[in-house]
């Protein structure tokens, strides 16, 4: 599936955004006036008892203004408090009758408007985007059945089985009570006191110190509906579903160091990045995925599909591609929509059920309660981005904010005054929950099949490459060893001895801790290669590459690169130590775009070094520059030099030895790094830069 460059998906007028637009208000051109809509001569003044006296009480304007004001805050999510939301639409590929009687499964004809939103967990909504941790990714279909929620994460488990623990979760995570420190961060003590004493998060936490944490984009990562579902179809024949959404992309993350640097360097990267590229037309885009099990294969499996600490391989169950999600239109207004948009996994359509998952039974009374307080009070489903674009009757009346004019006496059921309207409609037509029989007797407790809670934690780590695995072992260090408490960081070692003993023992080595005494590991020795990025989808699409330049730079060498790049579908910076045009070696110019301090390695994908002597006698005298070689070759980025570019990145990195241009002074490459002399052949050289570009990081770099 290749990414959409065409911009053919470029928005349509959708139902939903017809909607909008009737709440929408575009204030250009227009003459200023109260909320009462009286015009006013001046905003810049109180008024007063002469210009040096108290201001007035029965100024309303400024006592409108200031209330507003005053009252222009809601409280944020109390999870998932950061996010950035969009537009767009779903396609099915095929009609999905046999399983699902959906509507909006069904026509691949037909568009279905979503709206997206993406956040992490943990920090507040001024935090920083690339904090390790899990990422939401909640879709919000316009069905013509009414709306549909699929509330999901980046990560397929949770960290816990019962919903009642989501409190516990959730103090133990945030910042601690007594000092709110540390923001947005699992690296302290009363997250890992939860952890050691809370065996079932083993996997979770497996998962969120891996890359999996730290994604490059939001364009560049799965999504999980992590609960198990159900699929009807219209003759009421059930399976259990798991929904999944692949990146067209692939899915690729940052590493900790440069992650923890963008926090400051660009606090809002990822927001940043999906705003981006919606608005160049480089439309995110994400394939649909089910895996299905017949109601007779629930008992099949070494785990219980109801367990949502347990994900199932997909060697074991594949996931069946349906239909594919395009994201094309920004918000208007971030407060309207991305803010007040209200996601609740109990919004389904007929043909799409709920399990007994005892994670999911909790979330769907959850979210409803959340967005009372939130969104303060019962009519937020008024609000414009969380009307469905079909019509809502019913005898639901009044509470705070109610926009909507119900007219007529009647507001109960059954009446004969409105022939019963509004009426329900035959069981065909409406949704019916599936007749699932229940039978057992009331218990606080949990099931015996739930208590297995570490052999995936194992499966995990077997799936991992190697590097994978040393990236693992590096958060666990960062992570762990900024916990104070001595005791916990032995019982961290302890616990993940359970999982693996080889990444017990690198833990404890790290942290000053002691390596694990029992025998460890689950005997597991089964790996699931779905699981791992090494096997994901590589591209240079949307790739951003830095072009290292000063006065005297070589113009063939940068320009013939920088068009090889573009045609690419790759898009270039030129950096240099200030902004502005710069004259290349025959007298033509191009612009520098960025100075060394407004950007930076971590912003960017690769690098590229053109020659021209003077350029780099200037660039190795800038220590901005030679740190930017160096940061973006330590986060294993691929790396391009030309001529005396490829001396600039000898002696900028030290690394005399890397890649060094092949015995007839043409082409090297190697471990990311492509440099090139007395070059004859741009278009090879930057044939070769692409696809270092397209695999994203060069772990093989030591
Ligand atoms: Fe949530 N979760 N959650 N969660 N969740 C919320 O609802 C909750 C869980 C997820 O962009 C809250 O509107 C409970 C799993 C996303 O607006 C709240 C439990 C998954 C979002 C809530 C879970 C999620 C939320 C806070 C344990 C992945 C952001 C604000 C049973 C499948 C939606 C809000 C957005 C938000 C409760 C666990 C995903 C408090 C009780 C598992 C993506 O209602």
């Amino acid at each position: 599936m290749q990414q959409n460059q065409d911009k053919s998906a470029a928005p349509g007028i959708d139902k939903k955004m017809r909607q909008l637009e009737e709440f929408s208000t575009d204030h250009k051109g227009r003459e200023l006036t109260t909320n009462q809509g009286v015009k006013l001569t001046n905003t810049d003044d109180s008024l007063k008892a002469g210009v040096r006296g108290p201001t007035l009480m029965e100024d309303f304007h400024f006592r409108e203004k200031i209330t507003h004001f005053d009252h222009e805050r809601i409280p944020e999510r109390v999870v998932h408090a950061r996010g950035f939301g969009a537009y767009g639409f779903f396609q099915v590929y095929e009609p999905m009758a046999e399983y699902t009687k959906a509507k909006f499964l069904q026509d691949p004809a037909g568009k279905t408007p979503v709206f997206v939103r993406f956040s992490t967990v943990a920090g507040s909504r001024g935090s920083a985007d690339t904090v390790r941790d899990v990422r939401g990714f909640a879709v919000k279909f316009y069905t013509e059945d009414g709306n549909y929620d699929l509330v999901g994460n980046n990560i397929p488990v949770f960290f816990i089985q019962d919903a009642i623990k989501f409190p516990d979760v959730i103090h133990a995570v945030k910042p601690e009570p007594h000092n709110e420190i540390p923001q947005a961060s699992t690296a302290h003590d009363t997250f890992w006191d939860f952890v050691v004493n809370t065996p079932e998060t083993a996997h979770m936490v497996m998962w969120v110190m891996s890359d999996r944490a730290i994604p490059r984009s939001f364009r560049m990562m799965e999504g999980f509906g992590v609960n198990t579902y159900r699929f009807v179809n219209a003759q009421g024949k059930a399976r259990f579903i798991k929904f999944h959404w692949k990146p067209v992309l692939g899915v690729h993350s940052l590493v900790r160091d440069e992650a923890q640097k963008l926090s400051g360097k660009d606090p809002d990267f990822h927001r940043r990045d999906l705003w981006d590229a919606i608005e160049q037309g480089n439309y995110p885009e994400y394939e649909f995925g089910v895996q299905m099990l017949d109601e007779e294969q629930e008992f099949n499996f070494d785990f219980d599909i109801l367990d949502p600490t347990k994900f199932w391989p997909e060697e074991l169950v594949p996931v069946k591609i349906i239909g594919k999600m395009t994201l094309n239109r920004n918000v208007e207004n971030f407060f309207a929509e991305t803010e007040q948009v209200a996601f609740c996994p109990g919004n389904v359509v007929p043909g799409i059920d709920f399990s007994n998952d005892p994670l999911l039974q909790g979330r769907l009374f959850s979210y409803q309660d959340t967005q009372l307080i939130r969104l303060g009070g019962p009519n937020f489903h008024e609000i414009p981005v969380n009307r469905p674009v079909v019509a809502v009757h019913n005898n639901q009346r009044d509470g705070y904010h109610r926009l909507t004019v119900d007219k007529g006496t009647v507001s109960y059921s059954p009446n004969a005054l409105q022939q019963n309207c509004p009426a329900p409609v035959a069981e065909e037509d409406g949704y019916v929950h599936y007749a699932e029989r229940v039978d057992g007797r009331k218990i606080r407790g949990r099931s015996d099949s739930f208590r297995d809670f570490y052999s995936q934690a194992t499966l995990f780590w077997n799936s991992m490459s190697g590097p994978e695995k040393e990236h693992i072992i590096d958060a666990f260090h960062f992570e762990v060893g900024n916990v104070k408490d001595k005791t916990l960081k032995q019982r961290v070692v302890d616990m993940f001895n359970q999982v693996a003993p080889e990444l017990a023992g690198k833990i404890a080595l790290g942290i000053g801790a002691n390596p694990p005494v029992e025998p460890g590991g689950t005997g597991v020795t089964a790996a699931s290669a779905a699981v791992s990025q090494e096997n994901t989808i590589r591209t240079p699409l949307t790739r951003k590459v830095a072009v290292l330049a000063e006065n005297g730079f070589c113009y063939q060498g940068l320009n013939q690169v920088v068009s090889l790049l573009l045609n690419a579908g790759v898009s270039a910076d030129i950096v240099s130590s200030r902004m502005g045009m710069l004259t290349g070696t025959d007298g033509k110019q191009m612009e520098a775009v960025k100075d060394f301090t407004t950007a930076n390695a971590v912003l960017y994908d690769a690098v590229y070094v053109p020659g021209g002597a003077q350029s780099i006698q200037s660039l190795l005298k800038t220590p901005d520059a030679r740190e930017f070689i160096n940061e973006a070759y330590k986060h294993a980025k691929p790396i391009a030099a030309a001529d005396e570019g490829v001396d600039f990145l000898q002696a900028a990195a030290g690394r005399a030895q890397l890649a060094p241009p092949d015995s007839a002074g043409q082409l090297g490459t190697g471990q990311g790094v492509v440099t090139i002399r007395a070059a004859s052949d741009w278009r090879s050289f930057g044939e070769e830069f692409v696809k270092a570009i397209a695999m994203h990081r060069h772990w093989t770099r030591a």
